[in-house]
């Protein structure tokens, strides 16, 4: 009686007081899932949900969605302009007005003395692709600089890279309903349960209906390698080595699709002539895998009536980034996998919008995927604008990486951030605190005040975040979707497209180009820009996409009647973007260009994520329900290696390489190999004061996943005390 049902207290659901929910597109992860946002009867937002009409989630969310309403009032927001004249002063509040015109003249002051290109500007891959457009203009046919750049470079840099090399443009050419035709998936450099937990949800669904192999490469045993059927713990930076490999074995065996092969693609021949190389004996010696495991992966994804790969950071971030891009395209070709359904070569993308900073920001290029070393494509640009052509540049100026080398060396002098951290999130973060002490003008245009570079800044503009703007994002199957407004830009914060609209203003050449204000006549003059290109969008509008959702490009103005949703593929008949059609396979020689362990730094250095927190912890550092999941710098290390080293479980050790030191919590796991520890690195002053990040040939991406260090002990108490500080934000 006791124990009766009658006796359970019920389960209550707490009453937020939302009095209506406004459809948006989540801000964190490039899924894209659809959210609504509930607000209650004063207009705040007090509670957040997955859209069960939405096909991407279909009404899911993960941990970082479901709080997201939490970030508009969140500790450290920007309020109001601040400016100074030396960065030893104090800022000083000010106005919009005065904030503008002093970066505005200061900008002038170093173009006037230096050269156009000396000032600099870094942008990221989460505004709104209407904000990216916008600045894209602004950089190129107002100010005039050639070394603007995204935070992609850090990200994605590498697939765009790879994909152009392979197919002649950029565009992942699958979808997520891949999963659902598949019947083989390797997924390369991947955590999508952490990383994507709604793409992973996706993919689990298609598996558990039709259970086809998945094979997980990457040197840790991570939440997706748990789940696989096949984990292959890679020797880091030689996926490129067992992508020829298996090559070499589909070749030997006869396996490849030969009628695809002469249909679409060229430079069999070449590619025939390196992986000759790769047998799986020699293969195994250097990527660590085993030539049976080899020769069965082989098998298996080329007999698949339809095989797929995915990858994130574990490929994108090395020396060979590119190339294993590349790799990963070769494979699909060879056996016919691009285009079809459940065959296809899918870069999962990082950032909300990082897609939309690739097709219309103009940072390595001009939109729509036009490039500056096309002339046509420049004329039709700096027509449109209303400039003159020979004011645009003629090849692509530097990138981030690149960036912040020429400001040491004296090339570029003033630099405008926008809605990126460098002092947390680039390699050897001890040698850009250097690097941002030199310049001349900083200015940091970012939502939070407390963000690390405002050190170092002599403006900063605070700026609206997320939803407290209108404008769509481009997610990793190329859907885009709508971030309607749920509320007012906090304090006196303002949207990116009002701040780039402003500044505008303040340049003479900004009189001849026209800046419209409202969102939805950016997107129509996008949608204008891309009729008859890859990326076309000129039948979409504002409204259209939030009625069905998100859609997915191309969606063509001319056959809107006949279309239901935009292209779930790209390729689907060939059509490559190179001249002649056809895509290329490319040799791969394999070259060893990384730092690796040796007898001073033994163990490898891996970084990355954890579920909870997104990137610097700008924002989920003060969301309580992230936070407190991983409050604390922390880092994997093999019980085994602990033990010979002398660490205990939960204690503190100083981790040290070439370039610096970081104290860090141990935490003794399987997860890791012997040789390897591993770190995310949401955590300022951490990871990356240890990483050098050497850069891929191709894509100027740094390698942040390979490295090498030591492990020393420190005072337990000082540690402990330092730690606590940092927890505090
Ligand atoms: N929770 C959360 N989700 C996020 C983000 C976030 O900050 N937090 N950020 C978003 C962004 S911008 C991005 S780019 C993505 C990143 O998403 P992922 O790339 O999935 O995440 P990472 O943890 O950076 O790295 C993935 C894996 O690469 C492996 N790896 C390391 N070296 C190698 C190697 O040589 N070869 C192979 N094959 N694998 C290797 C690592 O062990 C790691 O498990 O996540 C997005 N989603
Ligand atoms: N060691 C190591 N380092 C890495 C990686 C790794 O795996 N290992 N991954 C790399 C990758 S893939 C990435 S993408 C980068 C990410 O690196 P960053 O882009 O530097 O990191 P975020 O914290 O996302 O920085 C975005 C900033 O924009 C601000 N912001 C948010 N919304 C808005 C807005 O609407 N407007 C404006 N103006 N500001 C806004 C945020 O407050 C934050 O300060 O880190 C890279 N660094
Ligand atoms: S999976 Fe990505 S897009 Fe979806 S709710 Fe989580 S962070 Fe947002
Ligand atoms: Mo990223």
């Amino acid at each position: 009686m006791l124990f009766g049902r009658g006796k359970k207290n019920p389960i209550k659901i707490a009453n937020k007081g939302v009095e209506k929910w406004v459809y948006t597109t989540c801000g964190y992860c490039s899924t894209g899932c659809s959210i609504e946002v509930g607000v209650n009867d004063e207009g705040k937002p007090v509670s957040t949900r997955g859209v069960g009409s939405a096909d991407v989630n279909r009404g899911k969310l993960c941990v970082k969605g479901i709080f997201e309403h939490e970030i508009f009032d969140a500790k450290g927001r920007g309020e109001e302009p601040l400016v100074r004249d030396r960065i030893t002063e104090d800022y000083r509040e000010t106005t919009w007005d005065e904030a503008l015109d002093k970066a505005g003249s200061e900008i002038q002051r170093i173009q006037e003395k230096y050269g156009r290109d000396s000032f600099a500007i870094v942008s990221t891959g989460q505004l709104l692709t209407e904000e990216f457009y916008t600045l894209g203009k602004l950089s190129r046919a107002v100010i005039g600089t050639n070394n603007y750049d995204g935070n992609t470079t850090l990200c994605m840099a590498s697939a765009v890279s790879g994909y152009k090399r392979s197919f002649g443009s950029d565009g992942p050419p699958g979808c997520y309903e891949d999963f659902e035709q598949t019947d083989c998936l390797i997924a390369f450099g991947s955590n999508l349960p952490e990383q994507h937990p709604i793409i992973y949800w996706r993919m689990r669904e298609a598996r558990e209906k039709r259970n086809f192999p998945l094979i997980v490469v990457d040197p840790r045993v991570t939440m997706l390698a748990q789940n696989a059927d096949m984990h292959l713990a890679i020797t880091p930076g030689t996926d490129v080595v067992l992508l020829n490999a298996l090559m070499h074995v589909m070749l030997d065996e006869g396996l490849e699709d030969r009628d695809y092969i002469n249909e679409h693609t060229n430079g069999i021949e070449a590619v025939e002539k390196v992986v000759a190389d790769y047998d799986p004996v020699s293969a195994s010696k250097i990527c660590g895998i085993d030539e049976d495991t080899i020769r069965n992966v082989a098998r298996l994804y080329a007999k698949a009536d339809a095989a797929m790969s995915i990858w994130t950071m574990g490929i994108n971030q090395s020396t060979h980034g590119s190339d294993g891009v590349v790799g990963i395209n070769n494979l699909n070709l060879m056996t016919g996998n691009i285009g079809k359904p459940g065959g296809t070569s899918l870069s999962i993308t990082g950032q909300c919008n990082a897609m939309g900073t690739r097709e219309w920001s103009s940072c390595s290029g001009l939109p729509g995927y036009r490039t500056l070393e096309n002339p046509a494509e420049r004329e039709e640009i700096a027509k449109f604008w209303g400039i003159d052509p020979e004011f645009l540049p003629k090849r692509r100026g530097l990138t981030e990486t690149d960036i912040f080398p020429a400001i040491e060396t004296g090339q570029i002098k003033g630099l405008w951030l926008v809605a990126t951290n460098p002092m947390t999130s680039m390699p050897n973060t001890v040698r850009i605190r250097k690097t941002l002490e030199k310049l001349e003008c900083l200015i940091v245009q970012d939502s939070y005040r407390d963000v690390e570079t405002t050190q170092y800044a002599h403006v900063f503009f605070p700026a609206a975040t997320w939803a407290e703007k209108e404008g769509v994002f481009t997610n990793t199957e190329r859907r885009v979707n709508i971030v309607r407004q749920v509320t007012e830009p906090h304090a006196n914060s303002r949207s990116d497209l009002w701040i780039f609209n402003q500044m505008a203003k303040r340049f003479p050449q900004g009189a001849k180009v026209k800046f419209p204000e409202k969102p939805s006549d950016v997107f129509d003059e996008m949608a204008y820009l891309s009729r008859g290109r890859l990326v076309d969008i000129s039948g979409m509008n504002h409204e259209l996409i939030e009625q069905k959702r998100g859609i997915q490009w191309p969606y063509r103005a001319d056959d809107v009647e006949a279309q239901t949703q935009g292209d779930p593929r790209l390729y689907e008949k060939g059509g490559f973007q190179h001249a002649d059609g056809k895509a290329k396979l490319i040799p791969l020689p394999y070259i060893e260009n990384n730092e690796v362990p040796d007898n001073d730094f033994p163990l490898w250095l891996n970084s990355g994520r954890v579920v909870e927190h997104f990137h610097t912890r700008t924002k989920t550092g003060k969301v309580g329900n992230c936070n407190k999941f991983s409050p604390t710098p922390y880092m994997e290390i093999n019980p085994d290696a602990a033990e010979e080293l002398g660490i205990e479980h939960m204690s503190y050790v100083r981790v040290v390489s070439r370039r610096g030191d970081a104290v860090v919590l141990a935490q003794l796991t399987q997860r890791v190999p012997r040789n390897m520890v591993f770190i995310p690195f949401h955590y300022h002053d951490c990871v990356n004061r240890l990483t050098k990040g050497l850069l891929d040939p191709h894509s100027r991406q740094p390698a942040f996943k390979q490295g090498a260090v030591r492990i020393e002990h420190v005072n337990q108490e000082e540690a402990a005390r330092l730690n606590v500080e940092m927890r505090e934000f």
